[in-house]
Formats: structure tokens, sequence, C-alpha cells
């Protein structure tokens, strides 16, 4: 009987199931999948099965030889798929896309970052396949080789689509609307599996594809009325303040708004801007809005008034696009445009993509006394950065837009002993910890950076505004974070965590804090508001800050909003006074408008419509 039974297990399933119960343990032990019932237990449970059985069931039709070759290499690319998603998922606490796959040009320079988030360990990662591998070549007598019948194949198959079908069903009842609203990629593993959304974002791609040639334009005029239905007419008293003056952008890498006005060990995070904010406008609730483009996103986002996309970066997707970005309509107003930044210039197809946006300079890298000793983490060290960028702003013709794009505070937060100005936080996550020193120096730099400007006089006749990329510390250090904070980190908290600093500092004006619920997406119009250019006729998301009706309300690419008294986020409507989920009615008149922003802003760029929207303008003119 026990012969029997052994001699039944063949290659095929053994694959299958090793393979099906590994990917089970790695949801478990490497990505923070949140269940809340066992219904959404049992569907991640038997998610990957269906596609597995259809991967591997293709051997069934194959002879012996081509089918253990068959059953291996699949094996192994499969696991590969799977590991390369657990690597990521360490770093950007997300799941891989196709058009991340192709950003190459950033993976050369990743070096400091991915060295932390390998280990030999891995190789466990690759134990089913290590197995099979012995078993091919040793033939253990329990498993055997058989030629399947059409009947058996036909059941195998059968079985496979019910089960296809029995996930699909359970996940809809669990998740309605899961493919159609698809901004959360961890909805979709969750419910039909890493493999599937494999698949499923394959299809997308190629969905992407076909949009732009389908595109004519026609779709334009929804947009162009949304878009004027919002526009605020700009506060009086700022419009044209800063009217010629330079505009110094600076981009805070990884920094968030809860370290302002904050202590780690008692000592201030963030002295500099603490005091630079007195005299400035400074926006206390003012949200990131990035995607997978991180760093690229936001620049995309506070040059255009767009959403990002909600999967690959815009500055690598769709670098070839007719945009109107903010650099393009300084050059037309007579300023120089800049942006500096000591990385390699096609990191982030950067190089490529500010042509498209309008830039006549990008000081890279070369452009730069990059060497070890003035060196940290990813490259040239904040303070350096700042202190060679004075010659670069003193060879530019005024008035310019400089934007500067800072780096070491980036993961994996790494400083030298003697720029350690505050000691690292205490807690089991080194990323948080070290967070604060790396944090603690960028201000530093700033405070340096703004000294020189002051000594070299081109402080009075420049606006400077800061504003943060997008969040350093992830949902993977959570339990840290709330040691930190001193409260549980909700989805409510985890969506508060999303502001960054925004700080805009105008020559002469006194400034305030203001509190307005804002985004990235409003820098644009509120930048050339106070340069004095009007946007009535700009297609862009955002409103101006300093508008007096600007409306409080602020979405996110994954599909949360932020309004003045409720923040929805994972389907969850939460009064902001009480922190606490609240009666989903109160959120209803902003879903809805929330939605239809980012797909707009989708259509846009996957249709490429401004290209249309150029053409209109210059024929009416
Ligand atoms: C790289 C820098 C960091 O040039 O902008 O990018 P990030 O990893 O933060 O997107
Ligand atoms: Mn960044």
């Amino acid at each position: 009987m026990n012969k029997l039974l052994w001699s039944k297990v063949s290659l095929i399933s053994l694959a299958t199931v090793m393979l099906w119960l590994k990917t089970y343990i790695v949801y478990q032990t490497s990505f923070e999948i949140k269940i809340e019932n066992w219904t959404q237990e049992f569907i991640l449970f038997i998610n990957p099965l269906s596609f597995l059985m259809f991967v591997f069931g293709i051997g069934l039709f194959l002879k012996e030889k081509n089918q253990k070759r068959y059953i291996l290499i699949t094996s192994f690319l499969i696991s590969a798929v799977l590991y390369g998603n657990v690597v990521f998922y360490r770093f950007f606490n997300d799941f891989l896309t196709i058009p991340v796959l192709f950003q190459t040009s950033n993976m050369s320079d990743l070096g400091s970052s991915v060295n932390e988030l390998l280990n030999i360990s891995d190789l466990l990662y690759f134990l089913d396949f290590f197995i099979l591998l012995a078993i091919v070549k040793f033939k253990p007598p329990f498993v055997q080789y058989r030629e399947y019948s059409k009947g058996n194949r036909r059941a195998f198959f059968l079985i496979a689509i019910a089960i296809t079908f029995f996930n699909l069903g359970l996940a809809e009842a669990e998740r309605p609307q899961l493919l159609t609203r698809t901004f959360d990629r961890e909805m979709l593993v969750k419910n039909i599996g890493t493999y599937n959304y494999h698949i499923y974002d394959a299809f997308l791609q190629s969905k992407s594809s076909a949009q732009r040639a389908l595109a004519d334009g026609s779709e334009l005029a929804d947009i162009e009325n949304y878009v004027r239905a919002g526009y605020n007419r700009p506060n009086d008293e700022m419009f044209g303040l800063a009217k010629g003056k330079n505009v110094i952008l600076i981009s805070l890498e990884s920094t968030q708004n809860f370290v302002i006005n904050q202590t780690v060990n008692g000592q201030e995070i963030t002295p500099f801007l603490n005091d630079f904010i007195k005299d400035s406008y400074y926006f206390e609730n003012f949200y990131h809005q990035t995607g997978q483009g991180k760093t690229s996103d936001s620049e995309f986002i506070v040059e255009n008034s767009l959403y990002p996309l909600s999967r690959g970066a815009v500055f690598f997707t769709h670098s070839g696009n007719e945009f109107n970005a903010t650099p393009e309509i300084l050059n037309e107003n007579g300023y120089f445009t800049a942006s500096l930044h000591a990385n390699n210039k096609s990191f982030w197809n950067r190089d490529i993509m500010y042509k498209s946006l309008g830039y006549q300079r990008f000081y890279s890298m070369i452009d730069y006394d990059i060497r070890e000793d003035n060196s940290v983490g990813w490259g040239l060290k904040d303070k350096d950065f700042f202190e060679q960028s004075i010659q670069h702003l003193k060879d530019m013709p005024q008035p310019y837009y400089a934007k500067f794009i800072t780096l070491t505070n980036h993961f994996p937060f790494q400083l030298t002993e003697e720029d350690r100005l505050i000691e690292p936080f205490d807690s089991d996550s080194n990323t948080l910890n070290n967070y604060f020193p790396t944090v603690r120096y960028e201000d530093e730099a700033i405070k340096n950076f703004v000294e020189r400007l002051k000594e070299e006089g081109l402080y009075e006749n420049s606006i400077i505004i800061l504003y943060g990329d997008h969040y350093g510390i992830s949902e993977n250090h959570n339990k840290a974070m709330e040691q930190f904070l001193g409260k549980e980190v909700t989805p409510f908290v985890s969506t508060q965590l999303q502001r960054v600093p925004l700080i805009i500092h105008i020559p002469g004006q006194k400034g305030k804090t203001i509190s307005t619920v804002s985004g990235q997406i409003d820098l644009k119009p509120t930048i050339l508001h106070l340069l004095g250019i009007d946007t009535k006729k700009d297609i862009g998301f955002g409103s101006d800050l300093f508008a007096k009706d600007k409306m409080e309300f602020t979405v996110l690419r994954d599909g949360s909003f932020i309004t003045k008294d409720y923040i929805y986020t994972r389907g969850i409507c939460y009064d902001k006074k009480a922190e606490e989920p609240t009666d989903t009615n109160y959120c209803e008149p902003y879903m809805e408008k929330s939605k239809n922003e980012l797909e707009f802003s989708d259509k846009i760029i996957y249709g490429d419509l401004l290209r249309f929207y150029e053409n209109a303008k210059s024929i009416k003119e």
C-alpha cells in the first residue's frame, strides 16, 4: 500500500506542492500582508496554486528528459521572480511591476543599498529548486516518471481551472472590484497571488501601450472641464510677490514631516529648519503623493501638477511625452532653468526626461568633484554638494530656477563619524535609528547653504522652497516607529506619516504656519503665481496654496485621500480629530472625486494627451 502511494509522486506534483508551500511561507515571513479574517488567510494560502498548476502542468505533455528540464527551469525562474519581489519589498515595501524591471539605468547605482538588502541565507529561497535538482540527479525511487494519458491531463487542468475560479470568486466576495481599482498592489497579491498578479501586471502593460496609439485628443474635453471647474483664483496679495526673483527649489531626500520640531535623545533633529520656518511659510499638512518612482515621481508631480502613475515611474515610462512643466514655462518667461544633483545623469532617466520638462542645464555627477573622502552612502555628501553648487549658481544667468536634489539622507542612512551631530535612536530597526543622524546632517547642510547664499548676495533676491520628496521610513519599521511616536501605527497614523515638510521662504515676508491640507501637486501653480505667471490655461490637478478658497483635499497615489476633517485609507473612513474609524458616509462625497482625479491624470499620461492640447493652443493663438 505504502509503496503504491509513494510510486504516485511525480516530479510535477512535487515541484508544484513545494513551490506552493514555499510561496505561502514567503508571504508569511517576507511580506507584511495584512490579514483581517480567516477567509483572507485561506485565500492567501490557495492563491499560488492555480498558477503553479497551469505552468507545471505543461510538463504533462513532455517526454521524460524534456519534462525534467522544463520543471527545473520553470521552478528556478518562478523562484527568482519570488525572490526578486522579496528583495524589492525589503526596501520599497512594494511588489515589482514590469516598468520597474526596465529601469536598468538605476541598477548600477544602487550599490550601497543592495548590499544591505541581500543575505547569504537568501539561498533558502531556492531550497525547493535545490531539492528538485538533487532528485533529478540522484533519481530516488519514490519519485517516478510516468506517461500521462489525455484523460489525466484533462482532469489535471479541470482541477486547475476549478481552483482558479474558486480563488477569484472568494477574492471578489472579499474585495469587490478588485481588478478595476488597482492602486493597491498588496491587495492584489493578497487576493490573486503574487504570480497571477504579475500576469495581470503584464496585461496592464500591454493595455497602456495601446492607450497612446488609440488616443485622439477627444478625451481632453472632459478633463479640461474638470480642471477649469476646480481652478482657484490666485490670492491678490501673493500673486507676483516674487516676480523676477530666482527660485531655489530644494528636494529633501526621504524627509518626513514628523522630524520637524521634534527631538531624539533630547536633541533637536532639525534645529535649522525649525528656525527657518519661523520666517517662512510652513505647510504642516503637506503630503507627498509619490508612487514607485520615488524621487523622480516627486519631481514629476511638483513640476507638472499631475499625479504619478500607479505602477512604474513616469520618468522612465513616458519620458517622450509632451509636457507643460514649470521649467518650460519659466524658460518662456525669461528664466534660466537647471537641475543640480550629484548622481549619475541617467538615474531615473533624468537626462532624457529633463529635456522633456524643459530644463536648460543638468548639473550631474560629472559637474562635481566627487572623491572618496567627500562621499558617503549614495555619493557626494550634501554639505559638499551644496558648497560646490554655489559656483554653479554664480555661473547661471539670473533670474534662474534651480532645483537641488539632496542625497545623504537616503536609505541605508549612512554617515561618517565626523558628520554625526546627534546619536541614533535606540530600537530594533537600524534603519529608523540611523535616520535621525542623517536628517540632522541634512539640516546642517542646508544651514550652511543658506549662509553661503547670504555671503554671495543671492539670498535676498531668491525665494527658497524646500520640500520632502517621499517617505524615508516604510511600514516595515512600524514597530520601531511606534516606539518613537509612543503610539500605535494604525492605517490612520501611517497616512499622516506621509506628510513631508514644505517650507517657502520669500525675502521680506514674515511668513506663517499654514495648516491647509495640501500636496506636492499644488506646488506648480503656487510657484508660478508667486512669480506672477497665471496658470488659468494649464492642465493640472493642484491649486495655489495661497488661494483664499483652496479646497482642503489631497489624494495619495494609492487612492487614500485627506480632507479637512477626514482621512480615507484602505477602505476605512477616519475622523481626524478622534483618530478613529467613523461612518463611511463622511468620506463618500470625496470618493468619486479622488478616483476621477487619478483617472484623468493617468489618461493624460497614458494617452500622451498634452500633445493634442499643445496643438490646440497654438492653433487658437
Ligand atoms: C537618486 C536619488 C534617490 O538620484 O534621487 O532616488 P530615490 O531612491 O529616493 O528615488
Ligand atoms: Mn528620494
